[in-house]
């Protein structure tokens, strides 16, 4: 609702009532970590602590979450942090030899 207390009052007696909140959230996305036979599971653990900041046991929680039920979700970030991440683990997955795959989701 308009803020009655705010000093909104405009030249000429008009009055502007602020509808949207002032600051924007931003749109955020889901990277989410997708299930293959070959990437070792240490590698998996080793990406989602080096380059999504999980602690051991998370990143492992994580892992053993893809590895038997097929995704899971490694972090949810604004659209450019999140293609950041992704790129970081296809190239360090590429670079090992591993067809470790990421993709982004709506949040
Ligand atoms: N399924 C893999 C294995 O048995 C481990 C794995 C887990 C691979 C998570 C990818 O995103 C992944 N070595």
């Amino acid at each position: 609702m308009a803020e009655r207390d705010e000093r909104h009052d405009q030249p000429g007696g008009a009055v502007k009532e602020r509808v949207k909140p002032k600051t924007k959230e931003p749109t955020l996305y889901t990277v989410v970590l997708l299930n293959d036979d070959y990437t070792p599971m240490g590698f998996v653990v080793e990406v989602l602590e080096g380059i999504f900041q999980k602690s051991p046991a998370e990143a492992y929680r994580v892992m053993m979450q893809v590895h038997l039920g097929g995704r899971g979700v490694a972090g949810v970030y604004p659209w450019e942090v999140a293609e950041t991440k992704v790129d970081l683990l296809l190239t360090a997955a590429r670079e090992a030899g591993h067809p470790l795959q990421a993709t982004i989701e709506n949040a």
